[in-house]
């Protein structure tokens, strides 16, 4: 016996992962349903490649009662409208920022805080971490319970992906006009992103850092230890999938380059690639598609007591969105709603 689960927004970016990540890793279904707004209501999508096709349902009079899981891949402002009608038939598993630091609701990776879970039942919601911080605690996770992380200071550099098809179909055009001699026009990010970095992501807060930056530092805080100190600044890059972080870290007690690669050989979720050699690294064409968090260039930072440096690259519609939220529907039929 299987689980019936509703992907919400089935039509987009990560909904389509969602569905592509259901069906490669053989998710116990009884049934999937692929919902989505009125304008796709009776469009025809592929449950990922298994070779079924699935019917997309309107998300406006979907009736959530009897199923046992919906992935919400919808956005904010979707979710704020649908998720609390979901999660009265459903446990809601949310991609979005609205719910993470809402106390009654989980926010888990599940290589990380898998206890968390436990909390679900309060709003019957569970939310899913933005994707700069699902990598990174994957990667801190394991060197935290061995050397406890006091500060990180990251620096990321995120694909276009990270901000839906306009973004990359921004990046495509924009690109494509430098090769014809076409004239190069921002329209969905404020300055050129082709053959440029642009360093914001999300909306300007009032002390100078942007909402993405502020995400990376409550949802660490929230996933994985209160007490540990962000700093992050976060830079949109010309790359389509797959984000990629510098990250610094101050520890308690002194931990070498070598016993951090040990530690992170054998960490759930991580595949350390580091061979401090040209090309003995991993960057982000070479993540996409894969479930891991990969981490190369682990160096100590002699500049400060305690610190190392590392690389994290992962691909952000899978490990950052889709997968994890597949993770946690796992995690949560393991231990909270088993089948027959
Ligand atoms: C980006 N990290 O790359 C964002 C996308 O809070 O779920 C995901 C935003 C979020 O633009």
């Amino acid at each position: 016996m299987g689980y019936r689960v509703v992907v919400v927004g089935a039509t987009g970016n990560v909904g389509r992962e969602m569905l592509q990540i259901l069906s490669e890793r053989q998710f116990p279904l009884d049934e999937v349903a692929a919902v989505a707004s009125s304008r796709s209501q009776g469009d025809i999508i592929d449950f990922g490649d298994s070779g079924e096709e699935l019917k997309v349902s309107n998300l406006e009079n979907f009736d959530f009662a009897g199923w046992d899981m919906a992935l919400f891949a919808a956005g904010s402002a979707v979710s704020k409208l649908h998720a609390p009608r979901a999660a009265a038939g459903c446990t809601v598993i949310d991609n979005s920022s609205l719910y993470r630091m809402d106390p009654d609701v989980p926010l888990i990776v599940p290589e990380v805080n898998p206890e968390a879970l436990a909390g679900y039942k309060a709003r019957n919601i569970i939310a899913n971490p933005n994707c700069s911080t699902a990598q990174m605690v994957v990667a801190l996770k394991p060197l935290h319970d061995v050397a406890k992380i006091k500060r990180v200071v990251v620096s990321t550099y995120q694909s276009v992906s990270g901000s839906g098809k306009q973004g990359m179909d921004e990046l495509f055009n924009q690109s494509r006009n430098i090769f014809v001699g076409d004239s190069v026009e921002p329209s969905f990010y404020p300055k050129q992103i082709a053959f440029n970095v642009i360093p914001h992501i999300d909306d300007f807060l009032e002390d100078g850092t942007t909402k993405e930056e502020w995400k990376m530092v409550v949802e660490t805080k929230k996933i994985l230890d209160p007490k540990i100190k962000v700093t992050a600044t976060c830079v949109r890059v010309p790359v389509f999938v797959g984000h990629s972080e510098s990250i610094n870290i101050e520890f308690e007690r002194d931990i070498s380059a070598q016993e951090a690669q040990d530690i992170l050989r054998e960490a759930p979720g991580v595949m350390l690639v580091d061979k401090r050699e040209p090309g003995g690294y991993v960057t982000p064409v070479e993540c996409v598609g894969d479930y891991a968090t990969f981490v190369s260039r682990v160096r100590e930072d002699t500049t400060v007591e305690n610190g190392l440096n590392l690389w994290c690259v992962s691909d952000n519609l899978r490990k950052g969105a889709a997968l994890n939220a597949v993770q946690i529907a796992e995690l949560l039929g393991r231990k909270h709603l088993q089948k027959g």
